[in-house]
């Protein structure tokens, strides 16, 4: 009789911080539904993680709701995947606390991220948000993930994840699986449209920034339309052009054609033909979420079955790693 091989296991999470951008989906979300038969995929709303941002209770409650319908619009199967809210699950924090003494200051002073939002949130610089990794690390380490499927802005939080679990397995024996990061090619980094030196952000305050995956044609072609350039008109990939090559990538990323072929369609051409060819294919892109999202988002009980069933199953799916890591550390049982 052939050994059934055990399908390998995968994890990933999105912020309920607004709705999903082109950037979330081209560089993550997207990349999720296609994985789901190949592995054992966990996917979840990173509510926990939300917080480390102030967010105003009601519209982070309808937006974790809002992110949850959108995770399925994208093609999200619960009945094959584990879909869930991360703040349903309660091993998360506590793995996270034991997590967090097996890591050094130093390492998560270190962490772009951390540097990035205390300086876009000054007022704000709590420790949750200098913590935030060790709280990533634990979603992954808790269901022994082998890979994690995300934009490249996250590279240095999986990277600190191994290095956490290779530090505790060094002490303590095979407790975790070290997790791969799983990058796509294209889309890793889709860049803000009004500053292409910055990641396209859904918590931007100057919304001509991103592209939500629920923004109509006629919104998505002007924002493309706006999107900041520079003054030569020539349609390639070059360095210092990097409004241009930010489309250009967007373009390339959705259609699958390569950089060289996408600069030969639009030899000639203007930005301006360009830009709306653009917006074009990322509308005709995101059109069947849209639709999908007002269907599913109409029927809240449905919602709420499927994330209630996701988080029981969740549960019952990390539960043996933190009793392995209670015991481990010496904490005595109940
Ligand atoms: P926030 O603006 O609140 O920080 P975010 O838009 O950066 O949120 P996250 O919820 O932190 O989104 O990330 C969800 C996933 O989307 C992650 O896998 C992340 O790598 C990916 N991602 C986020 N922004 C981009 C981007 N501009 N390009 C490609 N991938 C991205
Ligand atoms: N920090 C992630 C969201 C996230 C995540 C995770 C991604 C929270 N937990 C676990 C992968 C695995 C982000 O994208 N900013």
């Amino acid at each position: 009789m052939p050994v059934t091989e055990k399908k390998k296991v995968i994890l990933s999470g999105i912020q309920p911080t607004g709705v999903f951008t082109l950037g979330n989906y081209l560089g993550a979300v997207k990349n999720w539904a296609g994985l789901q038969d190949e592995f054992q995929c966990a996917y979840m709303i990173a509510d926990l993680h939300a917080i480390t941002v102030r967010q105003e209770p009601a519209e982070l409650r309808k937006r974790t709701l809002d992110a949850f319908a959108l995770l399925l619009a994208a093609g999200i199967d619960p009945q094959k995947s584990l879909t869930f809210i991360q703040s349903h699950v309660d091993l998360h924090a506590k793995l996270s606390w034991v997590l967090s003494c097996f890591t050094q200051f130093g390492e998560m002073s270190r962490m772009t991220q951390f540097k990035d939002k205390s300086q876009k949130h000054p007022d704000n610089v709590n420790v949750g948000l200098f913590t935030y990794p060790v709280l990533m690390a634990a979603d992954i380490l808790l269901y022994q993930a082998d890979f994690v499927p995300v934009g490249a802005d996250q590279k240095q939080h999986l990277e600190v994840t191994r290095d956490i679990a290779a530090r505790f397995n060094g002490i303590y024996g095979d407790v975790f699986t070290i997790p791969e990061p799983y990058i796509p090619k294209a889309g890793a980094r889709v860049m803000s449209l009004q500053d292409p030196t910055k990641k396209m952000s859904k918590s931007d305050t100057n919304p001509n920034g991103y592209i939500t995956i629920l923004d109509t044609k006629e919104q998505i072609i002007n924002k493309c339309k706006r999107a900041v350039t520079d003054s030569d008109r020539e349609v390639v990939y070059r360095e210092g052009k990097d409004g241009i090559n930010n489309l250009l990538n967007i373009y390339s990323s959705i259609t699958g054609k390569t950089i060289p072929e996408c600069e030969r369609e639009f030899e000639g051409k203007g930005y301006g033909e360009f830009k709306t060819a653009v917006g074009e294919t990322v509308a005709d892109e995101l059109r069947p979420i849209r639709e999908n999202f007002a269907r599913l988002r109409a029927d809240t009980a449905y919602l709420k079955e499927c994330y209630t069933a996701g988080a029981q199953m969740a549960y019952r799916a990390g539960r043996r790693t933190v009793e392995k890591v209670y015991k481990k550390v010496g904490f005595l049982l109940p």
